[in-house]
């Protein structure tokens, strides 16, 4: 039985069974200091406008079933799997693997790997260790989504025009139906947020729709 919310660019019809929460990377590397987001040269704390909403969201999808699963970018502690392309980007303070304040930055198992505490992780939730930015490469998120059942997705997380905007474009490719939940998304770069979310809507949600976490709450009533 699906339900409907009111969307952009048009109502969003989902069936909560078969629907699965994406929060995306929400990890300490990205919304504390010390971490990967700020050796970027970022402001960390524009991130943390999105937890409530992330918030409401994981309860929602807790409350009502729904799939949830939860996505860090890190790599392993030999850095196989991180591409040089990618360590050698820029001119960080720290690069991926570098001992800073949260361990080594951006390595699995490493305190900066850990969802923020603001968040709930529930007994049945998937947590999903990433080395792209896109929550498909080099995982084995499409065979979990495949094996549930899943073609809806809701999305959480940040950033939203890195790793957000990445996946969800992964899965619109691969035949998922995809929305994103504007106030459970942020950026660095506020006016990066509102270009993304722009641009996935526009051409008749030519990659998904987007709602408030408030929209999709009220779809169940
Ligand atoms: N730098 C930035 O905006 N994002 C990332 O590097 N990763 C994610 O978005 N998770």
């Amino acid at each position: 039985m699906a339900v409907v919310a009111d969307a952009l660019p048009f109502a969003f019809a989902f069936p909560p069974a078969h629907t699965a929460v994406m929060m995306i990377d929400m990890q300490r590397d990205f919304l504390e200091p010390g971490g990967f987001g700020e050796t970027l040269g970022n402001d960390v704390g524009l991130l943390r406008s999105a937890l409530p909403g992330a918030r409401r969201l994981l309860d929602l999808a807790h409350a009502q079933g729904m799939t949830v699963i939860h996505t860090r970018e890190c790599h392993r502690p030999d850095l196989s799997d991180c591409p040089p392309a990618k360590r050698e980007r820029g001119e960080p303070r720290l690069r991926i693997g570098d001992a800073g304040p949260m361990g080594r930055v951006l390595i699995a198992g490493e305190p900066g790997v850990e969802i923020v505490a603001e968040l709930p992780i529930l007994p049945g939730d998937i947590v999903i260790d990433k080395p792209g930015k896109g929550a498909f490469y080099a995982t084995t998120l499409g065979d979990i989504l495949q094996e549930r059942g899943i073609t809806h997705l809701l999305f959480g997380g940040v950033t939203t025009e890195v790793c957000v905007q990445t996946t969800m474009r992964e899965a619109n490719d691969r035949g998922f139906q995809c929305l994103v939940v504007e106030d459970a998304t942020e950026s660095y770069f506020p006016a990066f947020k509102e270009a993304t979310l722009d641009m996935m809507r526009a051409q008749g949600a030519i990659v998904g729709w987007t709602a408030t976490s408030a929209q999709i709450e009220e779809a169940f009533r």
